[in-house]
């Protein structure tokens, strides 16, 4: 069985990892998770590409609504929207439990990758989920009306709405990578990264020092396009790649991770962007990128693990 690294955020990355977990066998998948979009609100420390990622991998995530449990209630939120607090963040009630958790034992000196493994292991979880880093690190977004706004209160409060001018990955102090997630790497038979958002999800990641160079040194990385004829199947990938790459399409991904990897995907549908991905002396795939359920991941997987 091959081991595999993953890095990874948001909905794209939780469907590619679950298809992964059961195509290389959860104990083989490491799951190198994006933090840049934690938030403190309401009290307690939100991290929600690590809890994304657990609750689709624990098979309790809200899969339609992408975020969150399924089934949960939003008593909590409703109860402090009575006492007048701005609630633009849904937070369901069981996931609040999650955070309050996380928060609790952070304060009594738990580190995030610590308090992850635990709250995996609470919820079955068989593949290790490493929270890209135990600091603090936060994805700011510029606006082009010159706003400096955190992650959060671009993607939910303002939906996303506003033009982007700049991404800055902020920095508390040194930007190490978690404990593991080096070796994680360096161990792999095949690093993927998930069809996430390169700017958003995935360059938080790269920012941490040593990420890059380990990717540089590994011979099998592969990128799995999330633009698809031109489009993100979700979120803002579209137009930021336009506004900061200057085209939205699978080739311009590739472009941006450049000589990070070695093996980009694309999506079936996209065979004219196979040259283009050629001409950047990547090996390209075309393969079916959209992960409908469980199954088309798990087949997504293990072509690209076979490949
Ligand atoms: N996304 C929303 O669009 N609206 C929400 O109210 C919201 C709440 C939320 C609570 C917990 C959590 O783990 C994620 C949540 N998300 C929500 C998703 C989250 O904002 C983004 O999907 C990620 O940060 C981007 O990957």
């Amino acid at each position: 069985m091959k081991k595999v690294a993953a890095l990874a955020g948001g909905v794209g990355g939780a469907k590619m990892l679950v298809g992964l977990s059961r195509a290389a066998s959860p104990e083989n998948l490491t799951a190198v998770v994006n933090t840049g979009d934690d938030a403190n609100l309401y009290g307690v420390h939100i991290s929600p590409d690590v809890d994304i990622v657990t609750y689709w991998l624990a098979g309790i995530a809200d899969t339609a609504r992408g975020w969150g449990i399924r089934g949960d209630t939003f008593g909590a939120v409703e109860g402090l929207r009575s006492l007048g607090v701005d609630t633009w963040f849904g937070l369901g009630d069981r996931d609040f439990g999650t955070c309050l958790y996380r928060t609790e034992r952070m304060h009594s000196g738990a580190t995030l990758t610590t308090v992850t493994q635990e709250i995996c292991t609470s919820l079955r979880v068989a593949t290790r989920v490493l929270p890209m880093t135990d600091e603090m690190v936060r994805t700011k977004i510029v606006t082009d009306d010159g706003r400096v706004l955190d992650f959060q209160e671009y993607f939910v409060k303002e939906r996303t709405r506003p033009e982007v001018a700049e991404i800055n990955i902020e920095a508390g102090g040194p930007r190490r990578p978690g404990p593991d997630v080096l070796a994680a790497v360096g161990d792999a038979d095949a690093v993927v990264l998930c069809p996430s958002n390169p700017f958003l999800s995935i360059d938080p990641i790269l920012s941490l020092a040593g990420v890059r160079d380990a990717l540089r040194a590994h011979d099998n990385v592969v990128a799995v396009t999330p633009i698809v004829r031109g489009g993100a199947l979700k979120g803002p990938a579209d137009r930021l790649l336009k506004r900061l790459a200057g085209e939205a399409s699978a080739s311009a991904v590739a472009r941006y991770y450049g000589d990070l990897i070695d093996v980009f995907v694309v999506d079936a549908s996209d065979g004219d962007e196979v040259a283009k991905v050629n001409a950047l002396g990547l090996r390209c795939l075309e393969l079916d990128t959209i992960m409908r359920n469980h199954d088309a991941s798990e087949l997504l997987a293990r072509e690209i693990l076979s490949a």
